[in-house]
């Protein structure tokens, strides 16, 4: 269940069920901090003597050492999804997708001919609970930091639930303008639209009171800030004139964003809704297989953030997009488990350089994979790239996948040999090592006769 906020809205967001709903009810009405307090005081109090059955003292994490005690909820599985950098990795559907979402805001925001945002896309996983939840505002008792919602490797760190936990470290560091993308760890259900492990965009945009008014005509009596009420609609140091262009702005953008990516034919709504980080709040829904699917939460940032982050003159907007679901929704994907595949027959279809690349996703097929390798002596002027065009027009649907897996030079010779694996699979039927060994045959005689390559 995804916590870190609460829809308010009428049509509640996919990613909360009616128990959310039921949640929603129980926060407002005091039920939940009690009975939430007393699960974090017991979960304190047992005090635990024993080792941790998986990972005894200690539990290693990208190089470095944690001690384990009754925190330590982390999985093995879980582990080994940390250091996968699936936004780093090549081909990657999350990876196209985030040089998308990158090259919009490289391309639609330039301040001096360079592009406003910084990204930071390698920063560790591993935070602490003060930089997942205190930064932010979580309260002590909010759902989101139960043991049973996050996974801990001990009781001071974790793993991000979520990119947002980097906001005020960078907001310190003096950024006003920033990308921060990551992998990010949550108990959740699984289901076709959630996973434990997915990926998030955060987005923060800092205004000083001139950058925010420099577009109104007559804005010599406009401020950012007075002392005021918190209402539904602004928290109260804030101006109805700051909110409302902050929340213009900040809603373009990011529809402007989704419609970059999904066309302009792409339904998509504004939900209100909460987080303790923002206030106002909202989440945007896009329309996917008939249904309204939840890609993102929003919001003003709320200004004690600012303060500590040293930017309490400033205001600023912070988004979190989830790039599985918006990959999902891009690519006609139909269930996020398949990012999680290592099925050449998934990765293959997001083979391309170019992330402006029209891809529609084809379900698999369910029949077997049949694997030959290929390898042969190269002549200098060898590319791998015309041995890859060869296999495809001689081997087209069949072969879902072509790889270099292996080179060998050979010292007397001076001779260089490669070794690609082909895998090959029919959409429709089982194919026959016969016939996969007609047109692998075929393969190696063509690229013998055009390439001057000799099979080995
Ligand atoms: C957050 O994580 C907030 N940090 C977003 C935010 C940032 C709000 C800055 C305001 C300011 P939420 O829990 O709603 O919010 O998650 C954000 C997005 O992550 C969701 O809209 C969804 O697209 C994605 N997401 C959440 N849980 C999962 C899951 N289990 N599997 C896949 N995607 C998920
Ligand atoms: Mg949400």
């Amino acid at each position: 269940m995804a916590v870190l906020g609460l829809a308010t809205g009428a049509g509640h967001c996919a990613s909360f069920g009616t128990s959310v709903r039921v949640l929603c009810q129980m926060y407002r009405t005091g039920n939940l901090t009690k009975m939430l307090s007393n699960v974090l005081i017991a979960r304190r109090n047992l005090h635990n003597t024993q080792q941790n059955p998986l990972f005894g003292d200690s539990v290693n994490v990208l190089g470095q050492t944690y001690q384990t005690d009754d925190w330590t909820n982390i999985s093995p599985k879980v582990l080994a999804k940390v250091g996968q950098n699936l936004h780093n990795t090549p081909c990657n559907p999350l990876n196209l997708i985030r040089k998308r979402i990158q090259n919009f805001f490289y391309n639609n925001f330039i301040k001096g001919g360079r592009p406003l945002f910084s990204v930071y896309d390698k920063i560790s996983p591993v935070v602490t609970k003060e930089q997942n939840f205190d930064n932010l505002l979580v309260p002590k008792s909010h759902v989101s930091r139960l043991p049973g919602e996050s996974y801990y490797l001990n009781s001071t760190y974790m793993l991000r639930a979520h990119t947002s936990a980097h906001q005020l470290d960078l907001i310190r560091t003096g950024l006003n303008s920033f990308l921060v993308m990551g992998d990010v760890y949550r108990r959740d259900e699984i289901d076709r639209t959630h996973y434990p492990v997915f990926h998030q965009i955060e987005g923060v945009r800092l205004f000083t009171s001139f950058e925010l008014f420099q577009d109104v005509r007559d804005s010599t009596n406009l401020s950012l800030f007075e002392d005021g009420q918190r209402l539904p609609d602004r928290q109260e140091c804030h101006t109805m004139d700051a909110v409302k262009l902050l929340e213009h702005q900040l809603k373009t953008t990011l529809y402007n964003l989704a419609h970059n990516l999904f066309g302009a034919d792409a339904e998509i709504r504004w939900v209100d809704c909460y987080f303790p980080f923002t206030h106002p709040s909202w989440e945007m829904e896009v329309k996917f297989d008939g249904q309204w699917l939840e890609v993102l939460g929003c919001g003003i940032m709320e200004q004690q953030i600012l303060h500590a982050g040293g930017a309490g003159e400033k205001v600023g907007w912070a988004f979190g997009l989830g790039l599985e679901r918006l990959a999902m929704k891009l690519y006609n994907i139909p269930d996020i488990r398949l990012f999680s595949s290592k099925d050449s027959g998934f990765l293959s279809q997001f083979n391309v350089d170019n992330p402006d690349t029209p891809i529609t996703y084809k379900p698999i097929s369910q029949y077997p994979q049949c694997i030959n390798d290929i390898s042969f002596w190269i002549p200098d002027d060898f590319s791998s790239n015309d041995f890859y065009d060869i296999a495809r027009n001689i081997g087209g649907d069949l072969i879902e996948q072509v790889t270099l897996v292996d080179t060998f030079f050979h010292p007397k010779t001076q001779r260089h040999s490669h070794c690609y694996r082909i895998v090959y699979r029919h959409l429709e039927k089982t194919l026959t090592q016969g016939e996969v060994n007609e047109i692998h045959k075929n393969i190696e005689d063509t690229a013998a006769s055009r390439l001057g390559v000799e099979i080995r």
